[in-house]
């Protein structure tokens, strides 16, 4: 079956340059980019990405990451793979979440690492199932960012204060 899943590639790999590293080896999926963009992580965006392990003693630490608080880059390239088992074929290329217990060739193993403070730097997210795909697809995309339908949207009239070419 055809699916969809977010992909992040986290403020770590942006900053040891991993990006063209890392969408090589996600293209041996031979999945479809639905969508791309670079984007900041709000502290907003985090708590809500990550709300599922509010009550872990990580969670802290997980939000600061994400938000690029390690890292120079206060940023995050997120994207849709698309296609034939598209959340498996992700995750398992992806690699198990802990990067020392990862299996090697898997981009989480090649690149990851825990830090000594014990943030799990692992370079990716990979949703893991299509509800959690579409709570997360929805989170960080409009549907028009979106070259699929992937989900019923409805039109909007909406006056929003918004930033413009000069
Ligand atoms: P995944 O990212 O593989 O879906 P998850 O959803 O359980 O894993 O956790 C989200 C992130 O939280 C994960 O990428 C890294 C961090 N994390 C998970 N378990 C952790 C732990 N025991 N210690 C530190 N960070 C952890
Ligand atoms: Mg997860």
């Amino acid at each position: 079956m055809k699916e969809a899943t977010l992909v992040l590639i986290k403020p770590d790999g942006l900053k040891k340059s991993l990006t063209g590293n890392i969408l090589t080896r996600l293209s041996e999926t031979k999945l479809d980019i639905s969508a791309a963009k670079i984007t900041r992580v709000t502290s907003q965006l985090a708590t809500e990405h990550y709300k599922h392990l509010a009550d872990k003693p990580f969670f802290k630490e997980l939000l600061r990451y994400i938000k690029g608080e390690f890292h120079e880059k206060r940023k995050v390239m997120a994207m849709v793979y698309f296609g034939e088992d598209a959340i498996g074929k992700i995750r398992s290329i992806a690699g198990e979440t802990n990067p020392e217990e990862a299996d090697s060739v898997s981009i989480r193993g090649q690149y990851g690492r825990i830090t000594t403070k014990g943030v799990y730097e692992n370079v990716i997210h990979a949703s893991t199932d299509p509800e959690e795909a579409e709570r997360e697809i929805k989170l960080w995309f409009e549907p028009d960012e979106i070259i699929e339908d992937l989900y019923p949207a409805k039109d909007i009239e909406e006056k929003v204060a918004k930033r413009a070419w000069a």
